[in-house]
């Protein structure tokens, strides 16, 4: 088998990538390690920026999130028991868009299957060769038997566990990490959301987010122990922790219900540099992780994607600028959306060794910041998402 791109990963960066390829008449393969049913099944993101809406609808795959995805114009952060409106379109004439991962990926994967577009999911020990040369493949195993796809280039969108930047010899890529002493709890379940617009909650017990999906169906976390397990927690628990965090006249109008999904995520900020080895590249969560404090893993893993498509699209057009000045393009925008993740995660969780300094400086910062125009505007900038220059 022969394509113009070999996209490792169906998660959304492969498959938005695919999506752009195919609309810029660029051939491309997707080789997933898993079932569409379980990476369907991963609960993660729920906001998205305009720069991701607008490659979803330059991709074909608009039209579902415009209909049935939730415009906010706010964001509320709660400290010492008092809520706080961050007025984002008021200060940056943006928004953003509630519409969870799990529908962008359907839509995505329902797209490409309308469009008859290849893709190879449950192959088994995929690996990647020859990207360093002139001859790029990728190799798997499909109900035992090897299978071999030469492409011109690869895409690694494989995520953090995956296997191309694991190709990669160490002394070629230089690595940057923050593992931060705590976790999310996340809960999903359908009951209407606590608030039409999400809250963050900075709180003595440790840090809550109040999102949602829909007008009936909620996502709400729990800063949480490294050490704790998911069995640990019943709904009832977590109902209950989540009540204690919230001020008391939002927690009496909290609606609870059984539990579709509760799970345990650690939070990590890393990036590897650079993101391009000959003829591989890496795109998203391959190649970086924030914590989800500021809602920025998704929003970055579009970016790269519309950054990797347009120097793609300039390549195969005859021009071989854009190839070279793709992963510097890229970390431009990665670094300041790991800032502001950490910023974020740093400002709103406690830490195990902050102590009560730790909680007073946080206080004097979250008041400063709901006070000043100027430093609602620093964190709404950040929040809608910066510009892809
Ligand atoms: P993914 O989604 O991990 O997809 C990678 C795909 O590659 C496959 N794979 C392989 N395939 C073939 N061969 C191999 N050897 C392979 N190894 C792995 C995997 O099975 C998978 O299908 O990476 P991608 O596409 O780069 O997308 C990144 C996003 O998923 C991630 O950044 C976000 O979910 C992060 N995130 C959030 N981002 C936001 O922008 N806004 C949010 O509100 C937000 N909330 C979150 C989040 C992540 C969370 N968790 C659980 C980490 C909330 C949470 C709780
Ligand atoms: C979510 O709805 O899953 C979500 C929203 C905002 C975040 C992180 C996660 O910052």
């Amino acid at each position: 088998m022969r394509t113009q791109v070999a996209i490792i990963g169906a998660g959304p960066s492969g498959l938005l990538l695919g999506a752009l390829l195919a609309k810029a008449g660029i051939a491309n393969v997707i080789v997933e390690q898993r079932s569409a049913d379980y990476v369907l099944g991963r609960i993660r993101a729920g906001v998205l920026e305009q720069t991701t809406v607008d490659l979803l609808d330059a991709a074909g795959v608009g039209s579902r999130m415009h209909r049935e995805g939730l415009p906010h114009d706010g964001v509320e952060l709660c400290f010492g028991g008092e809520r706080h409106r961050i007025d984002l379109h008021g200060l940056t004439g943006k928004r953003v868009m509630v519409y969870g991962q799990t529908e962008v990926t359907r839509d995505l994967m329902d797209a490409r299957t309308a469009a008859g577009l290849p893709i190879v999911y449950e192959a088994d020990d995929v690996r990647v060769h020859g990207f360093d040369g002139s001859t790029p493949h990728v190799t798997w195993r499909a109900g035992g038997v090897e299978q071999r796809l030469d492409a011109d280039f690869i895409a690694g969108c494989d995520g953090f566990h995956g296997v191309c930047r694991a190709s990669v010899p160490t002394e070629a890529i230089q690595l940057h990490e923050r593992v931060y002493p705590f976790g999310w709890l996340g809960l999903l379940a359908d009951v209407p959301p606590v608030h039409h617009e999400l809250i963050y909650l900075n709180h003595e017990r440790g840090f809550a987010l109040c999102s949602q999906r829909s007008h009936t169906r909620s996502r709400y976390y729990l800063q949480c122990s490294l050490d704790d397990k998911v069995e640990q927690w019943s709904d009832d628990a977590f109902w209950a922790e989540l009540k204690r965090r919230l001020p008391p006249a939002t927690a009496a109008e909290l609606t609870t219900g059984p539990s579709l999904e509760k799970s345990i995520a650690p939070l990590r900020s890393f990036v590897a540099e650079p993101m391009r080895f000959g003829r591989l590249f890496l795109a998203g969560d391959a190649a970086h992780i924030v914590p989800p404090t500021g809602a920025k893993g998704l929003n970055l893993a579009a970016s790269d994607v519309g950054f990797l498509w347009q120097a793609l699209d300039e390549h195969y057009r005859g021009s071989a600028g854009g190839l070279d000045g793709y992963s510097e393009r890229a970390l431009h925008r990665i670094w300041k959306a790991e800032r502001f993740s950490w910023w974020l995660t740093s400002l709103m969780h406690r830490f195990p060794d902050g102590g009560s300094f730790g909680a007073k400086m946080q206080q004097a910062e979250l008041e400063y910041l709901v006070s000043s125009q100027a430093a609602m505007t620093t964190l709404a900038e950040n929040y809608v998402g910066l510009p892809m220059k």
